[in-house]
């Protein structure tokens, strides 16, 4: 069976579960030699079995440089990854009067500083190996709407938004394209066990389509921005969240 992604090397963080473990799922399904990267390396191996394909599933604390380094070497395999995406994350529900200093770096390194790491790692390789590849960055519709009790975590998907469109610019010339993927509440294995999981009324009075988001639709839309289809897009944020907000 051919498919889109024929031939390529994935990389997807925090795909243990959730979105990730999804997106891991359709980009093996589409072709890809997926490495499932998680702080949480029996759920990552679990998860490289469940999807098959070859997938395999490696421990990697995404906010410690070192790791991030050893982890994209061995997922190239001596060559480069075409693709990576960035998708751990920490998904805190804080009351504004609860976020402290401590709480704020935990966040802006897990998900923010994160992200530059695994970036610079990736695109230093697929640039020294003289191969083109494929950026995708897991934000949040939160950076549109302001949603609250999450202060530090919107702070943190604006980041990715800004960082998404600057390192589009700097390795344009290098026939790297970078993106972002912005959902809007989705029913993940985290979200279900968080208080997260009570605000699907709300979301869903506030979507343009009824139903809750599914990781698979997420998913979908991620493996398209992997594909040649989206090789003419690049810097750009795609907000997945059935209209929750018009961006
Ligand atoms: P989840 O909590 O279900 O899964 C997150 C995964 O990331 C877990 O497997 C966890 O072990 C891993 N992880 C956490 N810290 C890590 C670290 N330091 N290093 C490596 N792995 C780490 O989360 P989810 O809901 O599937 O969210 C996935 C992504 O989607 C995140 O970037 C999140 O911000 C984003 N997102 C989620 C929603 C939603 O409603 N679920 C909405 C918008 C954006
Ligand atoms: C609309 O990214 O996008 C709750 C929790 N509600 O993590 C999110 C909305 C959450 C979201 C998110």
């Amino acid at each position: 069976m051919s498919g889109k992604l024929d031939g390529k090397s994935a990389i997807v963080t925090g795909a243990a579960q959730g979105i990730g473990k999804a997106i891991a799922k359709r980009l093996a399904e589409d072709g890809a030699s997926v490495v499932i990267a998680d702080i949480n390396e029996d759920g990552a191996k679990a998860a490289a079995a469940d999807i098959g394909h070859g997938a395999v599933g490696v421990a990697c604390d995404v906010s410690d440089p070192a790791a991030v380094d050893a982890m994209i070497e061995g997922a190239a395999r001596g060559g480069a990854p075409d693709i990576l995406v960035n998708n751990a994350a920490i998904v805190p529900f804080i009351a504004w009067d609860d976020v402290d200093l401590d709480h704020w770096r935990k966040i802006i390194d897990v998900n923010l500083t994160s992200v530059f790491l695994t970036c610079r790692k990736a695109t230093d390789m697929m640039r020294a190996a003289g191969r083109k590849g494929t950026v995708v960055n897991i934000a949040s519709n939160t950076f549109f709407a302001g949603t609250p009790n999450m202060a530090a975590y919107v702070a943190a998907k604006g980041g990715v938004i800004g960082f998404t469109r600057s390192l589009a610019t700097e390795v344009g010339k290098d026939g790297i394209n970078v993106n972002a993927v912005s959902p809007g509440l989705t029913e993940s294995d985290g979200v279900k066990a968080s208080p997260h999981n009570e605000a699907f009324g709300f979301v869903e009075m506030l979507q343009a389509m009824p139903g809750k988001g599914q990781p698979e639709q997420i998913a979908s839309v991620v493996s398209f921005l992997c594909s040649e289809d989206a090789g003419w897009m690049t810097g750009q944020t795609v907000n997945v969240d059935a209209g929750m907000v018009r961006w």
